[in-house]
């Protein structure tokens, strides 16, 4: 096995608690995700991202650790994902586990000890700074709404947190606290697991002049400088000598901030940082820009920009680094009902945008769900659990009243992140099969007509079209090593490019409208061969496209 396996690889992200449940207590567990590691095979993945599963309060959802090196009981114990990894593995199936280094649990032993005094061996592990006039040290606000500082009274000082008061930010500074990661990552790697999903990792390094943001009541800007901050280079580069390179441990960080250019920094192999990185970019597609309200204030997708920014990360990356591919995750909405239509064309619209990006130069993300063209629930507010909705509502609606409860909700039904972690649809029974008992979190109601059984029966399998691309993938050097060329990058609706190794000369195209286009591309291309077409047509005859029809064509 080569170490750069993941080139070659599909990722499937669980996010576990919304999987499947086994021990009927309505919360996915590891030994759910054990018990489909062969549905996981068929689909043709190679490895599993499973979002965090260590001890934790779950005020958000398990990224606020409270120790790293235990499983929760809810999902099980450390016994339970040793036999996971190696169930997983004696099926050809990676285990990436996620990583949230840039702050823990105020639950954790760490922070406990921290709050104590100011000179014990924990004191310094977390970002305390004395009042300023009596208040915050700066004015910078937390991503979950409110001051990013908390005051505790013990120490008689404020601690800074980018996201929930309960997720205090590890001071990367302190070498004690970096090595405590990086032991922690080598205790999991001798559990036998694969690599890393890095939780906000440009945000580790904190500019130390802590100077005040300049327009604080921008969502966009909540904390100044929030991410690449001076020495994030650095420590990403040690954190690569310490366990990523010793281990051969795969990486893909998630990189809120990072511009293509910026990028090529943290994954350009020479440097050794990271392996991959997840952009932002363009998620914002669908986002006014620079509006108080940030990613509340939603407009219709911008499919011309969505082609620029991802063509942008295709180029400037090319022979600098590697991209990580995705369009759904746990912080994401689903693809049919955030940018597709999730009505008339749900099987075309979820088939279309996986079309575009499975052709792309990178390594693809799928994200439980996201195989079988599950959609955003369209809840009530009082449905919403995330902590980033309900803490966002109180500050945008209720206190600064920059935008109309109406408004937030329209908006939190198109891209809150509540709408991915609904639980699992397997199949029509109660509860669409992901547990016997009511589960944590309100399920899509559309759970009868939209699961895995029906889909697998169906003449439009969304599966089977994943499962196809995937192998697609897995049998084609040109989708790992072809150049990437984007053609009418001006059209609106068609999303067009080749991708040509000097063997294979690919043509990857879809029209992400719900209307038939023609397109004047297919006289100026032989077409040998349809790899793949979302309409099931074996001869492309028509100079146009059908509704979000998606084609992989062979071309001369
Ligand atoms: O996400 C970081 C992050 O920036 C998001 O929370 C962001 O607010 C959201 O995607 C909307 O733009 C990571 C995790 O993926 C997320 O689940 C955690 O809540 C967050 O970090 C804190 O650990
Ligand atoms: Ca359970």
């Amino acid at each position: 096995m080569t170490n750069d396996w993941w080139k070659n690889a599909v990722i499937y992200q669980v996010y576990p608690k919304s999987f499947l449940d086994t021990n009927a207590d309505g919360i996915g567990d590891l030994n759910g995700i054990d018990k489909k590691l062969d549905y996981l095979s068929d689909l043709g993945i190679d490895a599993i991202w499973i979002s965090p599963v260590y001890l934790s309060p779950q005020v958000d959802n398990g990224y606020d650790i409270a120790n790293y090196r235990k499983i929760d009981p809810m999902f099980g114990d450390n016994k339970d994902i040793k036999k996971l990894i190696q169930d997983a593995h004696s099926k050809n199936i990676r285990i990436i586990m996620d990583m949230v280094a840039n702050h823990t649990s105020d639950q954790s032993i760490w922070f406990r000890e921290s709050c104590k005094s100011k000179d014990n061996y924990f004191s310094d592990f977390y970002i305390w700074k004395d009042p300023v006039d009596g208040k915050e040290p700066n004015n910078w606000g937390s991503n979950f709404g409110g001051s990013a500082w908390t005051f505790n009274k013990t120490r008689n000082q404020y601690y800074l947190h980018y996201y929930g008061k309960q997720q205090p930010d590890l001071n990367w500074e302190n070498p004690k606290v970096r090595e405590a990661i990086y032991d922690v990552m080598r205790y999991w790697k001798a559990h036998g697991v694969d690599g890393w999903r890095m939780d906000v990792i440009t945000s580790i390094s904190k500019d130390q002049r802590f100077l005040d943001n300049p327009n604080p009541h921008n969502l966009h800007y909540v904390v100044a400088n929030q991410n690449n901050g001076p020495r994030m280079h650095e420590f990403i580069h040690e954190m690569n000598q310490e366990v990523f390179k010793p281990f051969s441990m795969m990486s893909v960080g998630e990189a809120p901030d990072s511009k293509s250019k910026d990028a090529r920094l943290l994954v350009d192999p020479k440097r050794e940082e990271l392996n991959m990185v997840f952009t932002f970019e363009h998620m914002h597609v669908d986002r006014v820009p620079g509006n108080v309200n940030g990613r509340w204030a939603i407009q219709p997708v911008d499919i011309v920009q969505l082609k620029k920014t991802l063509a942008d990360w295709q180029d400037n990356l090319d022979g600098h680094g590697w991209n990580a591919l995705y369009f759904e995750n746990h912080d994401r909405a689903r693809t049919p009902s955030r940018w597709g239509n999730d009505k008339e064309f749900r099987y075309e619209s979820a088939t279309a945008f996986a079309t575009v990006l499975h052709g792309l130069k990178g390594t693809p993300f799928v994200y439980q769900g996201e195989e079988i063209g599950m959609t955003n629930p369209k809840f009530d507010l009082k449905d919403y659990e995330d902590i980033e909705l309900r803490t966002n509502y109180q500050k945008l609606v209720l206190q600064e009243k920059t935008i109309s409860e109406t408004d937030f909700l329209k908006a939190a039904r198109k891209i809150s992140r509540d709408n991915a972690r609904t639980p699992m649809q397997w199949n029509d029974s109660e509860n669409g099969g992901f547990s016997v008992v009511k589960p944590w979190f309100k399920i899509n109601p559309n759970y009868k007509e939209v699961n895995v059984k029906n889909d697998l029966t169906s003449s439009k399998s969304v599966f089977k079209y994943y499962q196809k691309l995937i192998k697609i993938r897995h049998d084609y050097e040109v989708l790992k090593d072809g150049d990437f060329q984007l053609l009418l990058p001006d059209d609106k609706k068609i999303f067009a490019y080749l991708r040509d190794n000097g063997k294979n000369k690919w043509l990857v195209i879809a029209n992400l409208s719900g209307y038939s286009q023609q397109v004047d591309l297919f006289d100026k291309f032989h077409i040998n061969k349809v790899i793949i077409d979302n309409y099931k047509l074996d001869k492309r005859t028509s100079n146009g496209l059908l509704p979000y029809e998606a084609s992989i064509l062979e071309i001369e």
